[in-house]
C-alpha cells in the first residue's frame, strides 16, 4: 500500500494520489455465497466483509487489468467491483508544539480580530461560530455521542479526559473478551480499524486535535470544544501516518452506527468515487447518524470536480469549507456554490494533540469537528431533532458574509442563530 504523509496531503498532491488504492471491494448479488466458487479464485484473495447492509468481500493481493476487472465485474453473482481507495487526513500542522496555550487564542470560537491575524494584517471581530453567545443556551449535552472518524484520539489527554465516550463493561472487564457482546474486543474507548484492535490511541495528533475542537473539557486548563459536555467515541481507521483505505472508513462508520453515535465526524478524503462507502454513509443515515465531512484541501470547485466522502449524494451529508480569521476563504480551502453547504473556522486552529499536548493546525480538517460541535449542540438543546431538520437549522442560520457567497449554498457557521432559530 503507498503511504500518504500528512505534511504532505495538501493541495498540490491531491491530485496525484488520486489513484492509489488497495485490493478491491467487491459487492455480490443478494444471497450469493459466490466468494467460495473456484471460478473467482484466479482473481485473488476473497475475504467476506461483514457490512449490514449487503454481501461484500476484500479483494487482496490483486492488482486487476482492465480486462480482468470487467470480467469480474460481469460475473452473474457479483453486484459491482471498485478499488479499495487510499484515504487521508486533510490538514496540515501549522506552528511547533505549545504547552501553555489558553481559550484566548481560540479565535474559531472567539475572533477578537487579535487572536486571528497574522504579523501584519489583522484577523475580523465576530469572524467565529459565535460560540460564547450559544454558550448562554447550551454548552452540550453528555448523552449527546460524536464519533470521530480519524486518526484514533490521546483518551489519557487531561483535556479530553472528561469527555471521553467510555465502553463501561469493556473498562471493568476482561481483556481479550468482548464484555458488552457489542462484537468488538476490549473497545473500551472506541476502536482501532487500521490494526484491527480495540485500542484506538493516536499515534499521529489529527484525530486528537479533531476531538478537542468539538469537545475538550472547559476546566480552565488547555483549550475549550464547542462543547462542554459530549461523549467522544475515538474510531481510527487512519494509521499514524494519517492514511487508510476505504475498507476501514466504512468499518469506522458502521462501529459509529451500531454503538450510538449521533453524528460522526470526517476529516478525511481521497480516493475516487466508491459505491460501498456511499452505501455505508446511506445506511447511516437511514440509521439517524449524522454525516459531517471535510470538503478538502486542493483549492478546487466540488462542483465540478468532485471530493469524495463529502460528494456523495445522500441527504444529511454536511460539507464543510475552510475559513480563515478575516472571515474569507482559506486560501487551501476546496468550496462549491452548489455542493458546499457551510463554512467554518480552519486555519491556525488550536487544538489537543497526542501525548497531552497542544498544537495548531490548518485544513478544512479543523473547520469540520467544528460544525459537528456545532450541531452536538442543537442535538442538546431540542433532542430527537432529525437530520434534515438540524442540517436546514444549521444552513438557513449561516452568516451571508459576502466574502463566501461564491464558495458555498450559504455562509458561515453561526451556533447561536441556529440554536434561536434565527433564519434567513
Ligand atoms: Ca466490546
Ligand atoms: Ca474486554
Ligand atoms: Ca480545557
Amino acid at each position: 500500500m503507498k503511504k500518504v504523509l500528512l505534511s504532505c496531503a495538501l493541495a498540490f498532491s491531491f491530485n496525484s494520489i488520486a489513484t492509489d488504492f488497495n485490493g478491491y471491494i467487491v459487492k455480490f448479488k443478494n444471497g450469493s455465497n459466490a466468494i467460495n466458487q473456484k471460478s473467482l479464485k484466479t482473481f485473488g484473495d476473497f475475504k467476506a466483509l461483514n457490512f449490514s447492509f449487503g454481501n461484500f468481500a476484500a479483494l487482496s493481493g490483486a492488482n486487476l487489468s482492465n480486462k480482468n476487472m470487467k470480467t469480474l465485474a460481469n460475473h452473474p453473482e457479483v453486484e459491482y467491483v471498485e478499488p479499495n481507495w487510499v484515504i487521508k487526513v486533510e490538514a496540515k500542522v501549522e506552528t511547533a508544539t505549545i504547552t501553555d496555550p489558553n481559550f484566548s487564542q481560540q479565535w474559531g470560537l472567539q475572533n477578537t480580530g487579535k487572536n486571528s491575524g497574522g504579523w501584519f494584517s489583522p484577523g475580523k471581530k465576530g469572524e467565529d461560530v459565535n460560540a460564547t453567545r450559544a454558550w448562554t443556551v447550551t454548552k452540550g449535552n453528555k448523552d449527546i455521542i460524536v464519533a470521530v472518524i480519524d486518526t484514533g484520539i490521546d483518551y489519557r489527554h487531561p483535556d479530553l479526559k472528561e469527555n471521553l465516550w467510555v465502553n463501561e463493561a469493556e473498562l471493568n472487564g476482561t481483556a481479550g473478551i468482548d464484555d458488552d457482546g457489542n462484537g468488538y474486543v476490549d473497545d473500551t474507548y472506541g476502536y482501532d480499524f487500521a490494526n484491527s484492535d480495540g485500542d484506538p490511541l493516536d499515534g499521529h495528533g489529527h484525530g486528537t486535535h479533531c476531538s478537542g475542537v468539538i469537545g475538550a473539557a472547559h476546566n480552565y486548563k488547555g483549550v475549550r470544544g464547542v462543547m462542554a459536555n459530549v461523549k467522544l467515541m475515538g474510531i481510527k481507521f487512519l494509521t499514524d501516518s494519517g492514511s487508510g483505505e476505504t475498507i476501514g472508513a466504512i468499518k469506522a462508520i458502521e462501529y459509529a452506527v451500531k454503538n450510538g453515535a449521533h453524528i460522526t465526524s470526517n476529516s478525511w478524503g481521497g480516493g475516487e468515487k466508491s459505491e460501498a462507502l456511499k452505501e455505508a454513509i446511506q445506511a447511516a443515515y437511514d440509521a439517524g447518524t449524522m454525516f459531517v465531512a471535510a470538503a478538502g484541501n486542493s483549492r478546487g470547485n466540488n462542483d465540478t470536480k468532485p471530493t469524495y466522502p463529502a460528494a456523495y449524494k445522500v441527504d444529511g451529508i454536511i460539507t464543510v469549507g475552510a475559513m480563515d480569521g478575516k472571515g474569507n476563504k482559506a486560501s487551501f480551502s476546496n468550496y462549491g456554490k452548489k455542493s458546499v453547504h457551510v463554512f467554518a473556522p480552519g486555519t491556525n486552529i488550536l487544538s489537543t494533540v497526542k501525548n497531552g499536548k497542544y498544537q495548531k493546525m490548518s485544513g478544512t480538517s479543523m473547520a469540520t469537528p467544528f460544525v459537528s460541535g456545532v450541531l452536538g449542540l442543537l442535538l442538546s438543546h431540542e433532542e430527537g431533532i432529525s437530520i434534515d431538520e438540524a442540517k436546514e437549522r444549521l444552513m438557513d442560520s449561516t452568516v451571508l458574509n459576502r466574502s463566501l457567497g461564491n464558495y458555498t449554498v450559504t455562509g458561515r457557521v453561526d451556533a447561536y442563530r441556529m440554536l434561536k432559530d434565527q433564519r434567513n
